[in-house]
């Protein structure tokens, strides 16, 4: 059975995950702790590659947030291997064009496409709020509603107050300014190509924009020229989306899965028919506890 395995991981641990507060499409940027999660997946990424005899990934996908794209450079320090990033703005109706020997490569490297379709999801008027203030302000049932429930959709935000870039010590932008329409300077080319950019989604939404993501380019590229495997740098709803699909989780049990930070699992598909054959994590033991632990956010101070 000739097989394509996706390597699919969260981000190490952001800033903003360190500090208990929902972060969305807020660019945030990895802790300490979370460069050596990052660093960890590659060594049992590195180590199941070898003992299996499984060639390390030949493409990278991240999402357009700078979490997932440093995870995937400490990833590829750690593999030995150097990437080639563009931005895929294409929409649905693009999305098939994208050929593999198109694709921005220099020599020795591997392409790295980023897409906000694998963002995290707009977590609306909660970004940039602390867990443990919203879980008061709305109670366990509706917290943990529309934090986990696949229809579970947080208030929207209001776009002239949208944060999108993470505040620096001094308290002011570190690039952006706070004006309305922040979105426009990092997200321009997606909106010129008719994407619409949402601005508050449930795990649902997600869903529905990650699939053509997953159809039309991650496995039909892996199908069209025959790839033994893809790495893909995700966040907690966007990962929880993609197994969704790919494991055909119901609306139902789909509520109970947390994704810890920077463990890998192993998705292994039939290279033709892009059926399931197995899917683990590489570290099973910790990322139980971890998942526990995410899952509890809010209800304890200390993440
Ligand atoms: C977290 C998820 O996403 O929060 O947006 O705060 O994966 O980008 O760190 P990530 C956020 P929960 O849904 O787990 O509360």
């Amino acid at each position: 059975l000739e097989t394509f395995k996706i390597f699919l991981l969260r981000h190490g641990q952001s800033e903003l995950n360190h500090e208990n507060i929902f972060c969305g499409w807020i660019d945030a940027k990895l802790t300490d702790k979370g460069k050596s999660q990052a660093q960890h997946s590659a060594a049992l990424i590195k180590d199941y590659c070898e003992q299996n005899k499984v060639p390390l990934p030949e493409i990278g996908f991240t999402s357009r947030l700078v979490r997932t794209q440093q995870t995937m450079s400490v990833l590829l320090q750690e593999l030995g291997l150097k990437g080639t990033s563009s931005v895929i703005s294409g929409n649905p109706d693009t999305l098939s064009n994208i050929k593999m020997e198109d694709l921005r490569k220099d020599q020795g490297t591997i392409p790295v496409l980023q897409t906000w379709r694998l963002n995290e999801r707009h977590y609306g008027s909660w970004q940039g709020k602390r867990k443990p203030e919203i879980l008061k302000e709305y109670g366990d049932d509706q917290y943990m509603y529309i934090r986990r429930d696949y229809n579970g959709k947080p208030p929207k935000v209001d776009l002239k107050l949208e944060m999108i870039q993470e505040t620096n010590e001094q308290g002011s932008s570190t690039g952006y300014d706070f004006k309305e329409p922040n979105r426009h300077l990092k997200y321009g080319d997606e909106e010129a190509n008719n994407e619409k950019l949402p601005a508050g989604e449930s795990l649902a939404d997600v869903e529905k924009r990650i699939k053509p993501f997953l159809n039309d380019v991650v496995l039909r590229l892996g199908k069209e020229n025959g790839l033994s495997s893809c790495l893909i740098v995700g966040h907690g709803s966007s990962v929880r989306s993609l197994l969704k699909i790919i494991e055909n989780i119901s609306d139902e049990d789909i509520k109970g899965i947390d994704i810890p930070n920077g463990i890998p699992l192993v998705v292994e598909l039939d290279r033709h028919t892009s059926t399931l054959v197995r899917s683990f994590y590489l570290d099973p033991e910790s990322a139980k506890i971890n998942a526990e632990k995410v899952r509890k956010e809010g209800f304890e101070n200390n993440p």
